[in-house]
């Protein structure tokens, strides 16, 4: 038996159910809560969707759990020394919808759609200065599943593109940077700034003031990767002083956004709730099946996340 140990809404956690036996036809998925003792003891594999640790620490003999979600930032954090590997999505079909949301919120921004609309409501007749894409520089920041797919698309459709990454890439058509001194270089050349990082030790706050006012006056940002790359407080005083002008944000500290939360009426912060690029069902059944096929096969599990580097 194979348990889906999830904190997921009872409508998508019905739509899972219903696809893992047309995907999985030789395993019985099952919800966590249908497992009795002595079936939790028997699970070697679990799949999960932002599980519940409690959860997880009743399975003891967990080899390896795949996530049908492609960020696996949080169960890494509530399960720090995990007796089993983690295995997360990765999907083309969800690098793809992502890339596609790079592209739209860029071209929104690029385009100056926020500032259109705010002149469309003061019955305003102003036509801005025009910007070719090619002098449009967008910096993204994570050159791996996403970032990197995301950085071509755009490349594809006229930006300059340069991107950030731990280790040192090479990407057609795209200025690469890494290290330290590489994301100064980044800041400073970036008119509109995409994240794509994952939630580490390392990125948690790692947009914070002093790396904002890097950027150039006027700069926009794009934040599709986790809200707590962040610092708020630093993101709501350089929107103020002007300095940022507008701010994409789809990722949150604290999902769903609190009511009372500044962001919400901010003139200048679009609020998506978490929707740049959701697991597709199907393809995400598709990828677990094959994962656990093999495993089931071979003994091989699938690539897992590194905890040491945190993603
Ligand atoms: P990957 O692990 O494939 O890529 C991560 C990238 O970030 C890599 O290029 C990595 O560098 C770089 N990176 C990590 N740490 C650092 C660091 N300290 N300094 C510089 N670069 C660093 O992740 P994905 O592209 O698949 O996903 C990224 C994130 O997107 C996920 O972790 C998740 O949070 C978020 N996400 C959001 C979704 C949404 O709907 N909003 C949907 C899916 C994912 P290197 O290449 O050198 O390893
Ligand atoms: C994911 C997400 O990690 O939706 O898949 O954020």
């Amino acid at each position: 038996m194979i348990p889906f140990v999830s904190r997921i809404d009872q409508h998508e956690l019905a739509e899972w159910l219903e696809a893992f036996p047309i995907f999985l036809p030789d395993e019985e998925v099952v919800p966590f809560s249908a497992l009795s003792d002595g079936q939790k003891l028997a699970c070697d594999v679990a799949i999960v969707a932002n599980p519940d640790p409690q959860e997880l620490m009743q399975l003891p003999n967990l080899k390896w759990v795949q996530s049908v979600w492609a960020g696996v930032e949080r169960m890494v954090n509530e399960t720090p020394t995990p007796t089993f590997d983690i295995v997360r999505l990765v999907d083309p079909n969800l690098t793809e919808t992502m890339s596609e949301a790079v592209l739209a919120w860029t071209l929104y921004l690029h385009r100056e759609m926020p500032a259109y609309a705010r002149q469309q409501q003061q019955i305003h007749w102003h036509q801005r200065p025009m910007v070719r894409a090619k002098d449009r520089h967008i910096g993204i920041l994570g050159l791996g599943e996403l970032g990197r797919v995301s950085a071509e698309r755009l490349v594809a459709n006229g930006f300059s593109v340069s991107g950030w990454s731990r280790s040192a890439k090479e990407i057609a058509g795209v200025q690469c940077f890494s290290g330290e001194e590489g994301l100064d270089a980044l800041l400073q050349q970036s008119n509109i700034l995409v994240c794509l990082l994952p939630l580490t030790s390392q990125t948690k706050g790692i947009l914070k003031l002093d790396s904002l006012l890097r950027l150039p006056k006027g700069a926009t940002l794009i934040n599709f990767a986790r809200g707590a790359i962040i610092e708020d407080d630093a993101l709501l005083q350089a929107l103020e002083e002007g300095h940022i002008q507008h701010a994409v944000l789809d990722v949150f500290t604290q999902e769903p956004l609190p009511s009372s939360h500044p962001y919400w009426t901010h003139p200048n912060v679009t609020v998506l709730p978490h929707i740049s690029a959701p697991s597709d069902i199907k393809s995400g059944c598709q990828i677990v099946a094959d994962n656990i096929f093999r495993y089931r096969k071979t003994g091989k599990k699938p690539e897992v996340v590194d905890l040491k580097r945190g993603y």
